[in-house]
């Protein structure tokens, strides 16, 4: 296992790559080259470039996260044929600078969404909330507009303002695609990407849906344990897994996490993890919150359980953290809480391990 931390280039992040080098047991980051449009090509110089940085900094850059996938994949367009190449061609790339995973969505029209990027917690810091009545009224382009406000000047990733005003005509093109439909462009994307995947030796670990739920009449894919089977079943190679996000699929609360990890990475599917929890204010409700179970719903000593009891040999971040301490950062991605969360789920890692081996 590996602890690492999402980190942003290019100035776009308030986190240095010395800082997170400090952090204790956190080897590596898991990074992006945000300023490539969707579709198009990684270039290799880029990606060389940055991994200088990164390991010029005394860490790894063995994750990115993400490379998005164009929308015409997802509506099965004609056109999809050349973005589905250049995400061929992006793997090589990727290869050919070390890179070992590779974290990304099949989400349609939004990777993820909140009501709310800085809600106040009781004990005076803020974190990143969902409501899910709040989200519903919303129009999608004004909870775009909404969220960069908040963003501190920073992007988000995946509410990039070029997708802001085709996302309404994205939206209604959804409303009379069947299930079915959007699980045969994934496999169409699967079965072309995943040999190249092999070839690279890059494993591809999709990211739940987040929330996992229905949201604006559009297809779901990642949810729960039997869409993740489904999904699974679609190419059957190894190099076509998860990114099991706890924070994601553990907002549905009869999604048991600790099974499914014990299922999806003891079949050696899990390649990633993103590791945090949540604290539920309702059916589907919740706020993201510190790291340790006591803090929220989620039990993180059994998710590591499950993680070990299965082998898993992948690579873990604590994912977001609350804003905590007077920070400024991107919502979620600050330094203090998710330095904190590493070393309390490294902490738990260690506790485990050793429990188990002295029986
Ligand atoms: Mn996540």
């Amino acid at each position: 296992m590996k602890m690492i931390l999402r980190w942003f280039p290019y100035g776009d992040d308030s986190v240095t790559l010395s800082q997170i080098r400090q952090i204790p047991g956190v080897t590596g980051v898991a990074a992006c080259l945000p300023k490539i449009p969707v579709g198009e090509t990684w270039p290799v110089e880029e990606l060389r470039a940055l991994t200088q940085t990164v390991r010029r900094a005394g860490l790894e850059m063995e994750v990115i996260e993400s490379v998005n996938i164009h929308e015409d994949i997802k509506k099965g367009l004609p056109t999809r044929d050349r973005y589905i190449q250049n995400y061929i061609d992006t793997l090589g790339n990727l290869h050919a600078v070390g890179v070992k995973c590779l974290c990304y969505n099949f989400m349609p029209v939004m990777d993820w969404a909140r009501s709310d990027l800085a809600a106040p917690l009781p004990d005076g810091s803020a974190a990143m909330s969902y409501r899910h009545e709040v989200v519903e009224q919303m129009h999608p382009e004004s909870i775009g507009r909404a969220m960069a406000g908040k963003a501190r000047g920073y992007s988000l990733p995946g509410w990039e303002p070029e997708r802001l005003s085709a996302m309404a005509e994205d939206i209604s093109f959804y409303q009379n695609f069947t299930q079915e439909q959007y699980w045969a462009n994934m496999k169409y994307f699967l079965d072309a990407v995943i040999p190249a995947a092999e070839k690279a030796d890059v494993r591809m670990a999709i990211h739940p849906d987040d929330p996992p739920w229905p949201l604006f009449g559009l297809p779901k894919v990642i949810t729960d344990a039997e869409r993740i089977r489904t999904f699974l079943r679609l190419n059957d190679s190894p190099y076509n897994g998860l990114t099991f996000c706890t924070g994601s699929l553990g907002a549905r609360r009869d999604n048991d996490l600790p099974a499914m990890i014990r299922e999806f990475a003891g079949r050696g599917r899990i390649h990633f993890a993103h590791l945090r929890n949540i604290r539920f204010s309702g059916e589907r409700d919740f706020d993201e919150c510190a790291h340790p179970s006591a803090c929220g719903n989620l039990d993180m000593y059994e998710i590591i359980r499950a993680l070990q009891a299965s082998e898993f040999d992948g690579y873990i971040r604590p994912d977001h953290g609350r804003m905590i301490w007077g920070e400024i950062a991107r919502p979620g991605y600050g330094l203090y809480d998710r330095a904190l969360g590493a070393t309390y789920l490294l902490g738990l890692w260690e506790a485990v391990e050793k429990t188990v081996s002295r029986g």
